[in-house]
């Protein structure tokens, strides 16, 4: 088989997964209408907010088959102008485990991340002590953190919990993010509850990257640029996972003293995938998203969720 053949092979594959998705969502669509059409008709925003949830669905029954990998064409569909499904693959290790930050070394390093988003040290210190006093099982506050007697005087006598949290939005309710909440909009999607507790460094932001390894915005900055291939995009086919620790260290100034410090918190491998569908139908948009372990053949979901 040439390569082009190959090739052409593969697009084939793509488009058969294509197919078989429109068909399935064809069925499903077509026959939920005409099970629900009479309730329906006075609400067009519902109905294209569950069609877009539909073909959400239909984006990550294609990316969960095992031809199918990131920067594959099939991920991104348009039926036509108003209708499609875009699927982004990514690793939850790119993230912060939030339920680490009972250990001083991820709260310094959380708080790194917070300064490379404006925030003064005071403040950054402020939130990455309130979120471990809201998950340590003591009721004793950390130097700038915050426990019962803190919240009690806001009428939250039930805060903290002292307990891991379950959900990234709860982080909100810590003393202090409202400030980091001000300075990144985005924040969530630095921190999860499911990855296996290693930052991923084939996955964090340039930011993460220097805030995890103490490595200067530069550094961190080319390191990730290296990352995303020649076409300058991180997700697509020609992306470059790093699998040599000493071409890591080499590129973001590390001394082997230094990785021996930080290497109980970073990896190179990915250990919880992260697939996130967006369904649309004109400007309606739904986001499903599944996180999964891959282990030889075995595929496990550990959390499915929508936003
Ligand atoms: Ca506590
Ligand atoms: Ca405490």
């Amino acid at each position: 088989m040439t390569l082009a053949n190959q090739r052409a092979g593969e697009g084939g594959m793509a488009l058969l997964l294509v197919l078989a998705s429109i068909i399935i969502l064809a069925l499903i669509v077509g026959g939920l209408w005409e099970a629900s059409a009479p309730g329906w008709e006075e609400s067009t925003m519902r109905r294209a907010e569950y069609q877009a949830g539909i073909l959400a669905e239909s984006g990550l029954v294609v990316a969960m088959h095992p031809e199918v990998e990131r920067g594959d064409v099939a991920l991104v569909h348009q039926f036509d102008a108003n209708r499609g499904y875009e699927v982004k693959i990514a690793s939850e290790g790119g993230r912060i485990p939030v339920n680490s930050l009972t250990d001083a070394a991820w709260r310094d390093a959380t708080s790194e991340l917070f300064v490379s988003w404006g925030l003064d040290a005071a403040s950054a210190s402020r939130a990455t002590d309130s979120l471990a006093d809201w998950i340590d099982e003591d009721e004793e506050a950390l130097s700038n953190g915050a426990e019962n007697a803190y919240y009690a005087g806001f009428d939250h006598p039930e805060y903290p919990p002292n307990e891991p949290f379950t959900s990234i939005e709860q982080m909100l309710l810590a003393a202090g993010m409202d400030v980091v909440a001000k300075a990144q909009p985005l924040w969530r999607d630095y921190f999860t509850i499911y990855s296996d507790g290693l930052v991923d460094l084939n996955a964090a932001t340039w930011e993460l990257v220097s805030a995890i390894t103490g490595a200067t915005y530069d550094s961190a900055l080319n390191f990730v640029s290296v990352r995303a291939g020649d076409d300058g995009v991180e997700g697509t086919a020609d992306d470059y996972l790093f699998e040599d620790v000493g071409e890591v260290q080499a590129l973001l100034g590390i001394t082997d003293t230094e990785w021996t410090e930080i290497s109980g918190r970073v990896s190179l491998i990915e250990g919880v995938r992260r697939i996130e569908s967006t369904g649309r139908i004109g400007e309606f948009e739904e986001t499903r998203v599944i996180l999964s372990r891959e282990a030889g053949d075995e595929f496990t979901v550990l959390a499915r969720f929508r936003y």
